[in-house]
């Protein structure tokens, strides 16, 4: 079967770095030496001592100005020289040149002769830039009684600066590719170079520090975690190995898990906005020229994790290159279904890259995998679940739900012993073999079907509806719990209870998906527990991402916790990024994704608040969480127990839940009524409500906000102050620059 629906590739590619741009700078023996990430400000640093003198270097990315820009300065003036070059790797042609402050690098991959263009350009203060030609004196500031330039001349390959104040390099590249199926190729890398140049040539750093910090600060401080007490003084690399070695005090413990949380957002927002490309496999951070699975796209787990944060920390607007890319799949996925299934409709397999790759690959044990479609799609969904984007819905998710369920529709067999629908041939993913109707298989075609059913029927899609009602009544579901207790991955009860595999994958209807959960399925959550608990708490980065997911949509907020740690411990670099090993960015953003569900839950149309909290957090707060209904979350909760939440509807009503209708929020307890005040935040309303077991249910209106306040046991005051500071700051240290 393999050898007959794998397909050696070649000319497949890797994702890569531009080059690397060297800066050398005549200091050895620096002390004090000090690396900084500030996520408050999306902006790095270097700080060290040379000789009496303090050095620094800032560096940030303009998403608006589409430039990487850094800061060379120093506290005592005429201190700066440097001498600035690039490394380009082999594999493409590299025509160097400097013009007055601009070094420029151009040329063509070859093996796909794509183009590509580089500029930088160095504006300095005080001192002198030599150029080949001898020594240009600065451009501003450059007053007297400096030392005169010396030595000054510099290869075309080199901008070469003489003791300045200071200096800004502001950098910017392109290539010509385009992301359209078939040719992949749009405007020129040097003219689209030119004009992104143009625009920042004369633009002071200021001002481009400014557009950076207006564009970053209001996506990054939509939502805030702190946990009582959260405290650590020491750099994060030290931290993280005091936490590795079980000596981090808790306050440092929760320190860390906090900043982790804040930083998985943070790489969100740095490797995938609108107009990009998607985080692949290493987000953008790939150094190699053949990289770890060539730092493509992999839709069996790792491209849907990267996204999984999105909504639910107020991120959606992340996911947008994400849809251009798939939909820019749809058209190579036509022909993957039509060759490869014989049916209409979209799809692809377990793995794509920028060049529309829809087909299957030779590795046996993982490339089947036809349901990656279905699953990408489900991103459609959740996202105009989460927005209430009506536009969104019916331009962007429908079309592309509409032809992945086309597919399902046209390819399902009847199998004859049980009169179900069923996927042939179906491969659970790297676990296998070849077989009819693995759970995976069915739980994912399921999902789809239902989720297009619902859209469909929003969108008053008669015949369609018909269609996919007809095919769910004999879709075999993919739930079947097996003679150990254990939810099967296949529908013989075959499941080896000593496997340890990483991938869980006939755990999809828990998460990402929601045919499974402790409040509507009791017995089947035992049995995803159950082999939960047979796979154990190891395996790779993003598997232990996705356990921290799993347990807390079981509601078993210290597992989920557990799961963190084992991140941390066993899966995390000393940067804070995942590990699989090697280096790969979807267990950063799984966890942090995880974290969220141990907060707030919403798949199961309420709204559930702390449905997983761990022991090890016994206070704090969250404020901006998103649920289902773009309804906004902050959580305050005091020894272990909710004590305030705040829901703000949107305001445009919303067609999940329907506005006007009774919003359900649900509590991990079972609460007394006299003990619950729900408040219109804005009037000062008391709403009536009602308490069915832990679920509250209440009238909530677009536009409106309400304060839902609980008393517990013997505190009196319904308030609690807030006393405490985000994590913000990752830092490195390191005694010497080599
Ligand atoms: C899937 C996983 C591997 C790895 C690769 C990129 O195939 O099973 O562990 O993450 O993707």
């Amino acid at each position: 079967m393999a050898q007959k629906l794998g397909h050696a590739v070649s000319g497949y590619g890797s994702f890569q770095s531009l080059g690397d741009l060297l800066l050398s700078f005549p200091h050895q023996q620096v002390t004090d030496y000090q690396r900084k990430l500030d996520l408050a400000t999306a902006t790095a640093s270097v700080t060290y001592q040379y000789q009496g003198v303090d050095y620094q270097r800032d560096y940030f990315v303009s998403y608006p100005d589409d430039a990487v820009v850094i800061r060379l300065t120093a506290n005592q003036p005429a201190s700066i020289s440097v001498t600035i070059e690039t490394a380009i790797p082999d594999n493409r042609s590299a025509h160097k040149n400097v013009t007055d402050n601009i070094l420029q690098v151009s040329g063509t991959l070859n093996d796909n002769q794509l183009e590509y263009a580089l500029h930088i350009q160095a504006d300095i203060q005080g001192g002198a830039l030599a150029t080949p030609l001898g020594v240009n004196k600065a451009h501003a500031g450059n007053d007297d009684n400096r030392p005169a330039a010396s030595n000054a001349v510099s290869a075309k390959s080199q901008l070469q600066v003489e003791h300045a104040d200071a200096v800004t390099l502001k950098i910017s590249a392109a290539t010509n590719y385009k992301n359209q199926y078939p040719d992949y190729r749009g405007e020129a890398a040097i003219s689209r170079l030119n004009k992104v140049m143009a625009a920042i040539k004369s633009t002071p750093i200021t001002t481009l520090q400014q557009r950076h910090l207006d564009d970053y600060q209001p996506l990054f401080e939509r939502m805030a975690l702190t946990l009582d007490d959260a405290h650590s003084a020491l750099p994060t690399n030290q931290l993280l190995q005091r936490y590795q070695q079980g000596k981090a005090s808790a306050s440092a413990q929760r320190y860390l898990e906090a900043l982790y949380f804040q930083y998985g957002r943070y790489l969100l927002i740095a490797s995938s906005r609108p107009g990009s490309l998607p985080a692949n496999l290493q987000g953008v951070w790939n150094i190699h020229q053949v990289a770890p699975w060539n730092a493509d796209y992999h839709f069996n787990i790792n491209l849907q994790m990267n996204y999984w944060l999105a909504n639910v920390t107020n991120l959606a607007q992340t996911q947008l290159p994400l849809f251009d890319y798939v939909d820019s799949l749809v058209k190579p996925g036509r022909i993957a279904a039509s060759s490869l299934l014989g049916a209409d409709g979209w799809t692809l397999f377990l793995n794509s890259n920028v060049w529309g790759f829809t087909g299957t690959i030779a590795w046996p044990t993982a490339f089947w995998q036809p349901e990656a479609g279905a699953w990408i799609a489900r991103h459609y969904y959740e996202h105009y679940l989460f927005t209430q984007d009506h536009d969104f819905l019916v331009q962007r998710a429908w079309p592309i739900m509409r032809e992945a369920s086309e597919l399902w529709l046209q390819t399902l067999v009847n199998d004859p012993d049980t009169n179900t629908l069923v996927v042939v041939p179906s491969y659970s993913p790297e676990h296998g073999n070849f077989v009819v109707g693995a759970a995976m298989s069915q739980q994912i075609v399921t999902d789809l079907l239902r989720n297009t059913l619902q859209l469909a029927k929003t969108l008053n899609k008669k015949d369609f509806t018909q269609r996919l009602q007809q095919a769910l009544n004999k879709l075999e579901p993919g739930l079947r719990i097996g003679h150990w207790g254990q939810l099967q991955e296949w529908r013989q009860d075959r499941d080896d209870p000593a496997s340890q595999h990483r991938h869980v994958s006939q755990l999809y209807a828990l998460h990402p998906g929601n045919q499974i959960s402790p409040d509507t399925t009791p017995a089947l959550s035992t049995a995803a527990a159950t082999t939960l608990n047979a796979r154990g708490d190891g395996g790779t980065g993003w598997s232990k991402a996705w356990k921290i997911n799993f347990w807390a949509r079981l509601q078993d907020g210290n597992r989920a916790h557990k799961l963190l740690t084992e991140q941390l411990i066993h899966s995390t670099l000393s940067n804070l990024w995942d590990n699989h090993p090697p280096f790969q960015i979807d267990g950063n953003f799984g966890a942090t994704a995880g974290m969220a569900e141990m907060l707030l839950q919403s798949h199961n149309n309420d709204i559930a608040l702390l449905p997983a909290l761990a022991d090890s957090w016994p206070g704090g707060q969250v404020t901006g969480l998103k649920a289902r209904g773009n309804i906004t979350v902050s959580i305050q909760w005091q020894h272990g127990e909710l004590t305030q939440a705040k829901l703000t509807m949107p305001d445009t009503p919303a067609v999940y839940p329907p506005t006007g209708q009774l919003l359900k929020v649900r509590f991990s307890d079972t609460p007394t009524i006299s003990h619950i005040a729900v408040t219109n935040a804005q009037s000062g309303a008391v709403l009536p409500v009602s308490l069915d077991g832990n679920v509250l249910t209440f009238q909530a209106k677009a536009g409106q906000q309400y304060l839902i306040k609980r008393q517990h046991g013997s505190i009196s005051s319904l308030f609690y102050p807030s006393t405490h500071t985000a994590a913000s700051a990752i830092t490195t240290t390191k005694k010497e620059i080599q």
